[in-house]
């Protein structure tokens, strides 16, 4: 039976491909997720997709994983370096958990280099651009399957 994971992106990830392409690229969320997609399906994945720009709602995904999926890849955006929040929120959840970073967060401004969600993922992507989520997804299948 294939497996079920969650891709979460958080606050102005709906913005890629549109804004600051010498950071984060020309890629558009929605090509993103159609490669992702269809990545997944070759992995025996169930992907499903999500992306907010609130703190809350990404709160209430992160909750409904518990018992439904058996893993979360999830890019947090601004909300990694400042939401203990979202931290408390995986830290129920029990399944693997993958970070992603589409940009090198070290290389960056001095409050991108921590992440509050590093301290419950099991796996941290960044610098990769957009290959990241790719990355992450194939590690995902290698683990879960
Ligand atoms: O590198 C990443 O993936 C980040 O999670 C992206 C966040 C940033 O706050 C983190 O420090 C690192 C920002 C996402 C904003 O995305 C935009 C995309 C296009 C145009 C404007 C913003």
């Amino acid at each position: 039976m294939n497996k079920k994971v969650y891709m979460i992106n958080g606050p102005n990830l709906n913005l890629l491909g549109t804004r600051q392409p010498e950071i984060y690229g020309h890629t558009t969320l929605k090509n993103i997720e159609e490669t992702c997609v269809s990545i997944s399906k070759t992995l025996n994945i169930d992907l499903e997709l999500s992306q907010s720009n609130h703190e809350g709602e990404l709160i209430e995904i992160i909750q409904s994983a518990r018992d439904k999926v058996e893993g979360i890849i999830i890019n947090p955006g601004a909300f990694s370096h400042t939401s203990v929040a979202i931290l408390d929120a995986l830290n129920v959840y029990e399944g693997l958990v993958l970070e992603v970073h589409i940009s090198n967060i070290h290389k960056r401004e001095d409050f991108r280099h921590k992440s509050f969600v590093s301290l419950r993922a099991d796996g941290v992507i960044c610098g990769f651009g957009v290959s990241g989520y790719e990355i992450a997804l194939r590690h995902m299948a290698t683990i879960l399957i």
